[in-house]
């Protein structure tokens, strides 16, 4: 970024802080630049008594949200309820929960539209970082336990306080036709080029109803649940490694466990990211995947249904396949989703999630085997 724009963003991000219950001088801002939908930025500032408090500020992008009030209706539920649960179970919880800033005007968001839109303000957790890949087996654990013990924590939420922020967010089977749909607009000409993966994912279509059919049965439970677990999204301590708190609860609403489960086994079980364009990098390291499972189900091993545990491998597979459709989807028609650095990386990160299902796929019967010795391990 030249000095320039650095500067201009730095008086934005004072702008925008501005509107909330913020007090102190502003020193200095930063843009983050892990996830693909929102924008978000951290702002510096200097109390009276001399500390330094930092903030997240964050867009929330309406494209991608249709009502982003009613996203932060549920953002207020859950953050709260969580906060409440956890300060009555840990004594020295303040600040490792998320908790949003009053703004202007009497909401805990504020529309800025010379601003681009909606914006809110968290706090920063403190003493914590995240990982786009994971490094070792104790960061896999932690993240299966920490997304695991969020379903704990919103278990007792009311379903029907917490609306669907996106609809059929998760529905495989509706994804892949809108695959096929924008196959057949094909608006970018771009459909020749992804060929192969048409046909790999035409091949493994019959399998994608799976759970959604078992939903429909009753044999899945619908719970409140994350439904974006990917391994960014969890703050750990930054000297231990010690899972802190999950982020980035847009799309918390009803759901299935398996989902969070799956996007976890797609992004915590992988030694390259979802960019790597080199996809002999790109594979499922069964160690990962290993503690990951044990972590997840420390945590939830108490409340889940026999039908869950029994699909928890396929999840994985399925939630992958699921974000290589919507990656191509996206690269079809013309990026307007997921946010690019260059023009076809929305094809690259298609074909990598494609590597790793199959990965995945070649090596389900260990993962099974896995999931059933520690199922035996907790006596259930
Ligand atoms: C998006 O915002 P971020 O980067 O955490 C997406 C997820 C995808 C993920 C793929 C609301 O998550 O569903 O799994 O990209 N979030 C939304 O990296 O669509
Ligand atoms: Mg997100």
């Amino acid at each position: 970024m030249s000095e320039l724009k650095d500067g201009v963003v730095a008086e934005r991000i004072a702008r925008i802080g501005d509107q909330f219950a913020i007090s102190g001088d502003f020193l200095y801002g930063e843009e983050l630049r892990n996830g693909h939908i929102n924008t978000t930025y951290r702002a510096c500032y200097r109390t009276d008594d001399g500390h330094i408090d930092r903030y997240i500020l964050q867009r929330i992008n309406d494209y991608v949200f249709k009502d982003p009030a009613q996203v932060m209706r549920n953002v207020e539920k859950v953050t709260r309820h969580i906060s409440w649960k956890v300060l009555r179970r840990r004594k020295n919880a303040a600040g490792q929960t998320l908790t949003l800033y009053p703004a202007r005007g009497g909401r805990n968001y504020i529309n800025l539209p010379e601003e681009g839109g909606m914006w809110r303000c968290y706090n920063n957790i403190e003493g914590t970082h995240t990982y786009d890949v994971v490094e070792n087996t104790r960061q896999a654990y932690q993240a299966g336990y920490a997304f695991g013990s969020f379903q704990e924590l919103v278990s007792d939420m009311d379903p029907q306080d917490i609306r669907e922020s996106i609809p059929d967010f998760h529905n495989t089977p509706k994804r892949y036709e809108a695959l096929l749909k924008s196959v057949v607009t094909n608006v970018k000409g771009r459909a020749a080029e992804c060929r192969e993966e048409l046909e790999i994912l035409s091949n493994w279509a019959p399998q994608f109803s799976k759970l959604v059919e078992m939903q429909c049965r009753g044999l899945l439970p619908t719970r409140i649940t994350h439904n974006d677990t990917k391994i960014n999204n969890v703050m750990l301590d930054e000297e231990t490694d010690s899972a802190v708190c999950v982020i980035d609860l847009d799309t918390v609403m009803p759901g299935l466990s398996l989902y969070d489960f799956g996007d976890m086994v797609r992004s915590a079980t992988c030694t390259a990211d979802e960019d790597e364009k080199d996809l002999s990098k790109v594979s499922m390291q069964m160690p990962f995947f290993e503690s990951l499972a044990e972590g997840y189900l420390d945590a939830t091993h108490n409340f889940l249904t026999r039908e869950e545990i029994d699909n928890l491998a396929f999840s994985g597979w399925l939630i992958t396949c699921e974000i290589a459709i919507r990656f191509l989807t996206d690269y079809l028609d013309g990026d307007l989703y997921f946010r690019i650095n260059y023009p076809d990386h929305n094809l690259v990160r298609a074909r990598n999630q494609i590597a790793l299902a199959k990965s995945i796929q070649t090596n389900l019967p260990r993962m099974q085997r896995h999931i059933r010795k520690l199922v035996k391990s907790y006596g259930d």
